[in-house]
């Protein structure tokens, strides 16, 4: 099982991000394959006019599920989150253009992260994910003035490229991982570009519960009983249960006091 150093684990805690240089190589072309696999089951195909994306990615194949389990996945997650860490779900996405600058959520109580694997090459000017350094500390001084300049930055007249950042460019097999709270955007990508998150987080507290409650209303791919999609929970051995356990029974329990209400539907297809 992968760990990571002390000076890594300082890095993203200073920083709010870290990348994995050449972490998947070995396995980028069956990801990739397995990647390509999944689109098929949306009735319209990436036309490149906007982003196609689909909500649970990883949850739609086995192979794509058995990255939670990987010890090199699953040890950067124990190393930053904890042993029972929580797979909170994915997203398969063909992006089309720029992301503008945003967080993926303002979290205090515990560290929630994305592993992002982007499938081409890619540098600052065809749309690599750049990221704000040490925005993730949400109480810092730094971290809400930069929050007021990135929501701001229209009228500031400055293009979002133009912000200082760590632009991070990849080449397939590479992994960055960084923390929900942190600014982060891309500019000037292709109308094709390949990308897939697997997002975690650490554990719930007891008295968080409607807390967790509330994230799997939000993230709305909760469809009867169950967050997962099928392969997931149908290919989990007993470690990756771990992982599944508590957003799981949450939704059990959730699906009974709201069988009255109608189900929400799965997220699959276009945002
Ligand atoms: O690659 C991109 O355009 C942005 C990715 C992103 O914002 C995310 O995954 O949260």
């Amino acid at each position: 099982m992968m760990k990571l150093t002390d000076e890594q684990l300082a890095f993203f805690d200073t920083f709010g991000f870290i990348k994995f240089a050449g972490l998947l190589k070995a396995d980028h072309e069956w990801i990739t394959e397995e990647f390509e696999a999944v689109f098929p089951m949306l009735e319209e195909k990436h036309d490149g006019s906007k982003r196609t994306m689909i909500v649970p990615f990883v949850d739609q194949r086995e192979r794509l599920c058995s990255l939670v389990d990987d010890p090199r996945i699953a040890g950067i997650a124990k190393s930053l989150l904890g042993e029972d860490f929580n797979y909170m779900g994915s997203d398969g996405n063909y992006y089309t253009g720029d992301t503008p600058w945003h967080r993926d959520g303002e979290n205090r109580a515990r560290r929630h992260i994305k592993m992002a694997l982007y499938l081409d090459e890619l540098d600052g000017s065809n749309g690599a994910l750049r990221v704000m350094p040490g925005t993730h500390r949400l109480d810092d001084q730094y971290g809400q003035d930069a929050a007021k300049v990135c929501r701001s930055i229209g009228q500031l007249g400055i293009h979002g490229a133009d912000l200082p950042a760590q632009v991070l460019d990849v080449a397939p097999g590479d992994v960055l991982v960084f923390d929900h709270n942190l600014f982060h955007a891309s500019f000037g990508g292709s109308s094709q570009r390949r990308m897939f998150t697997l997002n975690l987080c650490q554990r719930f507290k007891d008295d968080e519960i409607d807390e967790l409650r509330s994230y799997i209303l939000m993230h709305a791919h909760f469809r009867g009983e169950h967050y997962y999609g099928k392969a997931m929970l149908n290919s989990a051995t007993e470690e990756r249960r771990t992982h599944l356990e508590q957003v799981d029974s949450v939704c059990g329990d959730f699906a009974k006091r709201t069988e009255h209400l109608p189900r929400l539907p799965m997220r699959i297809g276009r945002p």
